[in-house]
């Protein structure tokens, strides 16, 4: 499975950040800060397709709450954004595919091809002047000829979120294959392109006392909804869960800090087992064309597991394939059986709804648990954290580094403040043997 992660990284660009501090003495210039570019979807992506789905779609005997749903257009790229989740996506290349070149005159062309159901869809992005942060035409290659021509072109609007830069082109709808694909492409911090669906369909479901707003996105684009994740290059369709039922999908408080992440993980691909707010496993079921959608609870023997954290959010993989399961008060049920955890985000409040986030992810080899029934099983990772401090001469100067790492020496993938940012970078401070100080460096992040 771990086999899996080199596409990932080519597809999505992950860059991991390893809490590293490096600060030099003696007049080295300090690395140059590495800009962050791994959010929460893309690790939750990455998860999903770490995973292959065995689980035999067996309804239990029990009966199915039906709920009808509706299309909603995103309302703008804002929210078209936030509740992105992978959609089709390729990586840029300057080389162009077989048979293909760039018109003449077009500045720093660059070459994608999205593999649909229906085709592979080939385009070219690039700069309309030279000064532009980020290539900000699109062309099609819709009739598949080769060609990229003036009928086939579509300007970008680009935008940041902190420190991500996305540039939304579209709406589309246009004839491909044997039918109309209808999407919005977007490309991500100039250097991979995703195609979304324009909108999602949503519903309401009572759940114990609560009402659920409950949603689903043709993420494959394959004109139908329902899809399950089967394996890592065929990619599922989106499910839209409000969690903390603030009435939307995803927070904008997130949006708003340029974090396109969240703990609830309220958009998440569609599982054979979904945990839902009121704590239970339920089955899904998905009519084709997007009107309704069926959630059968599944009486499954659980067991808890614990990890000294308030909250956390587990990706893992079990004998019923991709779960997702959230922690409160340091304890999160599951059913019965063996996983291999994937990724955890763990946070911990801080005032006013604002919480202070870490993350674990796996990468080369995932961590394993069985969950026993009715019993307590503490995680093998999480806190409590360690700083490790090294230094290393190299010739007449000495390089420190700093690294974060869990009560397994995991070491932590990323930390954000409350306000979404990266902790502020640390000062080494040398002295001498009296005390008195002789040296200061700012360490920074590389
Ligand atoms: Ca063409
Ligand atoms: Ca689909
Ligand atoms: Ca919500």
């Amino acid at each position: 499975m771990v086999a899996n992660l080199p596409t990932f990284l080519k597809r999505c660009k992950l860059r991991k950040e390893r809490l590293k501090l490096r600060a030099s003495v003696d007049g080295i210039a300090p690395p140059k800060a590495q800009g962050r570019c791994m959010t929460m979807r893309r690790i939750f992506w990455w998860a999903m397709l770490s995973g292959v789905l065995t689980i035999a779609t067996n309804l239990s005997a029990q009966s199915s709450l039906e709920v009808p749903l509706s299309f909603r257009p995103f309302q703008n790229p804002d929210e078209a954004i936030l509740l992105s989740l992978g959609g089709v996506v390729d990586s840029l290349s300057s080389r162009p595919p077989k048979g293909y070149r760039a018109p003449s005159g077009v500045s720093l062309p660059h070459f994608f091809a999205l593999s649909l159901e229906s085709g592979t869809l080939v385009g070219m992005v690039a700069k309309s002047s030279p000064s532009a942060k980020d290539p900000d035409r699109l062309w099609l290659d819709w009739n598949g000829d080769k060609n990229f021509t003036g009928d086939e072109k579509l300007m970008g609007t680009a935008q940041r979120k902190g420190n991500e830069r996305f540039v939304v082109f579209g709406p589309v709808k246009h004839p491909f294959g044997d039918g109309q694909l209808e999407g919005l492409f977007i490309l991500h911090d100039g250097d991979h392109l995703h195609l979304l669906p324009t909108g999602y369909y949503e519903g309401e479901v009572t759940l114990g006392e609560r009402k659920v707003k409950i949603g689903i996105a043709d993420t494959n684009l394959n004109g139908k909804l329902g899809d399950r994740t089967g394996g890592m290059e065929q990619e599922g369709d989106a499910l839209l869960v409000d969690f903390d039922g603030d009435g939307t999908f995803g927070s904008p408080a997130d949006l708003a800090l340029g974090a396109v992440e969240s703990l609830e993980a309220e958009v998440y691909y569609l599982t054979a087992l979904t945990q839902m707010p009121d704590g239970n496993f339920y089955r899904l079921k998905v009519a084709e064309d997007g009107s309704r959608l069926w959630l059968t609870r599944e009486d499954l023997p659980t067991g808890k597991v614990r990890m000294a954290c308030e909250r956390f959010l587990l990706g893992l993989t079990g004998e019923g394939g991709v779960l997702l399961v959230r922690g409160r008060d340091s304890e999160a049920t599951l059913p019965v059986g063996s996983y291999q955890v994937f990724w955890v985000v763990m946070g911990k409040a801080h005032g006013q709804g604002k919480i202070w986030r870490a993350m674990l992810i796996f990468a080369r080899k995932s961590a394993r648990l069985r969950v026993a029934a009715e019993k307590i099983t503490d995680l093998p990772f999480g806190p409590p954290f360690k700083l490790n401090l090294s230094a290393e001469p190299s010739g007449r100067e000495w390089n420190f580094s700093l690294t974060l790492e869990d009560k397994a020496g995991n070491e932590l993938t990323g930390v954000s403040t409350p306000d979404g940012k990266r902790p502020p970078e640390p000062t080494l401070t040398i002295t001498d043997a009296q005390g008195k100080v002789i040296k200061t460096e700012k360490f920074h992040y590389g």
